[in-house]
Order: structure tokens, then C-alpha cells, then sequence
């Protein structure tokens, strides 16, 4: 199935608009036509998969209260008649301890200098932490020019109090940069920063057709979606520990697709928590992962769950190239 995932029909009546949108060739779009990619940026755990996946309507990418969710470049496109948004999310930046953590870091640095615009997300429910300020720091040799928006996010955490005191340090960190204070998950500014983002880009045509949202294969969405529940019920260091590859993903009815898959720990100790007594543990993941396939891309799912050793895979540049996080390079699965 190596398809890229469409968007989903909007709710409702919509079809007029729907093939309006589709047939309209790049000669048609409006004068004033604007596009280009966001690079949603930030410390780990900020929200920047939360609003990426909010302005899509659907899940792009997997989102967790634990730090370091997103693992790859993710791309989400917004279309609409008068703008293309390329949304690329990226990982978490963070202060890397092993090989996994210096490919992510360098995915979302590569990101900075690729965009018409960078979206730096932090959580203005808590001091900038040295993190915001490192990346600050690249964002200021990397960005040659390109226009910075502060979002500050998790405003629904912040007391009134601390507002203002607040908005001033994550200022200094990019004393030039436009600043939106928001909840992502409330929607409170959303759209108003959606609107900040539209006039910052550049005219110009789309680069994705307008019914793609992303360019993530549907299998390797199936196997992120598999690791947000892992995420859910596996605490300490095993979510960090923990990879998984898709390796079946066939449809074997018109309504029904079948999902072969390894979730790969680096040690028995870790294969013991996420399999549980008597497997107890595997089951509540692998059925609260079939409930969230048949919800985000329909129809059922039938799941094969496994779980194996990949001695210090997080630490070996062979076996993370297996596992798709390509170091030096894009997503090679
Ligand atoms: N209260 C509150 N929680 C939020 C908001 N936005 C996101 N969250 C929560 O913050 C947690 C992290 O969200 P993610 O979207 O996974 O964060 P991320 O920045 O993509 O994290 P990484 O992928 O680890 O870098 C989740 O539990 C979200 O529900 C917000 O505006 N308010
Ligand atoms: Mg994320």
C-alpha cells in the first residue's frame, strides 16, 4: 500500500467546494495565492504535533504528555483557496543522549534553514528553560533571513499573574520575532496565529495537490499510531526504548486490514513490561491501538503484535537506518 494519506471529506455537505478546490488548476487560484512551508519548532512536549494536527482537522502525527513523542519530519498540508500551508513538524529539541536523539535533533535543525518560516513553539505555562534558549540560539545562525512567529503556547496553564512577566522572557529569546500567545488545545488564538502564519508566506503556488495532507506512507502512520498507545501505558524509560516497524499491512477484505508489527525494546527487562503478566499488557496496547487505527484511517483492523530485543538500537547507526531515523538523511524505509 506505499499511498500518502488524503485528507478526510470534510463533515457534511461539502462537495460543491470539494471539487472546486480539486480542479482547480494552478492558473485558477487567486490572485495573491499564498504558500510555503512552516517549520513548528520548539522543546519537546510543547504542543507543536497538538496544533499541526488542529489546523488539519486529523491526525498526522501522534501526539503524548511524555517528552520526545515525534521521532521524524512529519508534513501536514493545509489547503485552502487562498493559501498552502506545508506544515513540517519535527522532533523535540533537547540536549541529545544518544545516537536516536542526535538524529532528531538534526532532523528539526535541518528544518530552520528549508522553511519561508519558523514557528517556534514554547510552553508559556513555564519559564524558558535552557532548551528554548539553545534553540533560540540556532534559530538566530540559521535562519538567514527568514521571518520567526513566537507561539506561545499552553496559555489555558498560565495564571493571570504571570502573564506579562511571562510574554517578556520567551520576547528575549528572539527580540524580532512576531509573538501569538495561544492554547492549542483549546483553540483560544488559534486561528488568529493561523492568520499570522498566512500573511508571513510568500505568493505563490501550491506544492502539494489539494487533497494530500501529508507525505507520510498510511503503514508508517499505522506504526506511529501503534507507538502513541504504547506511549499511554508504558511509563520511565521504556517509551524511549521503544521502536515500531510495520512489517505487514495488507488489506484482506474490502473493510478489513491486516497490521503485522514489532515493537523493538532494548532489553528482556523492558520485552517483560510492555508484553505484562500473561501478556496482559500487549493486549490493552494492541486493542487500544485497533480502536485508534479504525478511528483515524476507518474501516477495521486486524493486529498481529510482537515484541523483540534490539540490544542498545538507539545507539547503533545500523540499526536505527533499519528502524527508518536514517541518520544524515531523509526517512529511508
Ligand atoms: N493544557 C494544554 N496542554 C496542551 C496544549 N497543547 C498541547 N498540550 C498537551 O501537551 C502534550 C504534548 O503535546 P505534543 O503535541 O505531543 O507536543 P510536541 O511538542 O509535539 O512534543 P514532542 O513531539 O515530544 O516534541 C500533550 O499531552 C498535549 O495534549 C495546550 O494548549 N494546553
Ligand atoms: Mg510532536
Amino acid at each position: 500500500m506505499g499511498e500518502e494519506m488524503a485528507a478526510r471529506p470534510p463533515a457534511g455537505d461539502h462537495t460543491e467546494a470539494e471539487l472546486d478546490l480539486n480542479t482547480l488548476d494552478e492558473a485558477l487560484l487567486p490572485v495573491g495565492h499564498r504558500s510555503g512551508f512552516v517549520a513548528v519548532v520548539g522543546r519537546p512536549n510543547v504542543g507543536k504535533s497538538t496544533l499541526m494536527n488542529a489546523y488539519l482537522g486529523q491526525k498526522v502525527a501522534i501526539v503524548s504528555p511524555k517528552p520526545q513523542t515525534t521521532r521524524f519530519r512529519q508534513l501536514g498540508v493545509l489547503t485552502m483557496d487562498r493559501c498552502q500551508v506545508v506544515f513540517v513538524d519535527t522532533p523535540g529539541y533537547h540536549r541529545p543522549l544518544d545516537k536516536l536523539g542526535e538524529y532528531m535533533v538534526e532532523t528539526t535543525a535541518k528544518a530552520i534553514p528549508d522553511a519561508d518560516l519558523v514557528l517556534f513553539m514554547a510552553d508559556v505555562s513555564q519559564p524558558p528553560t535552557e532548551e528554548d534558549q539553545l534553540l533560540a540560539e540556532r534559530i538566530r545562525l540559521d535562519r538567514r533571513g527568514i521571518p520567526v512567529i513566537l507561539a506561545l503556547n499552553k496559555a489555558d496553564l498560565l495564571g493571570p499573574k504571570d502573564v506579562s512577566e511571562r510574554i517578556q522572557a520567551f520576547r528575549a529569546l528572539l527580540a524580532t520575532a512576531d509573538w501569538t500567545l495561544l492554547s492549542a488545545t483549546r483553540g483560544d488564538n488559534r486561528d488568529a496565529l493561523l492568520e499570522k502564519i498566512i500573511a508571513a508566506l510568500p505568493e505563490g503556488p501550491r506544492f502539494y495537490p489539494a487533497d494530500q495532507v501529508t507525505d507520510t506512507r498510511v503503514r508508517d502512520l499505522a506504526g506511529e499510531l501503534i507507538r502513541e498507545q504504547a506511549l499511554v501505558f508504558l511509563h520511565q524509560e521504556v517509551p524511549h526504548a521503544l521502536a515500531v516497524s510495520v512489517e505487514e499491512y495488507k488489506e484482506r477484505a474490502a473493510d478489513l486490514t491486516y497490521v503485522k508489527a514489532v515493537l523493538w525494546v532494548e532489553r528482556d527487562s523492558q520485552k517483560g513490561i510492555v508484553i505484562g503478566r500473561g501478556g496482559q499488557m500487549l493486549k490493552r496496547i494492541g486493542e487500544a491501538a485497533r480502536q485508534e487505527l479504525e478511528e483515524e484511517l476507518g474501516g477495521r483492523f486486524f493486529l498481529d503484535l510482537t515484541v523483540k530485543v534490539l540490544a542498545n538500537w538507539r545507539e547503533r547507526t545500523d540499526e536505527l537506518r533499519r528502524l527508518g531515523y536514517a541518520v544524515s538523511g531523509e526517512r529511508d524505509r
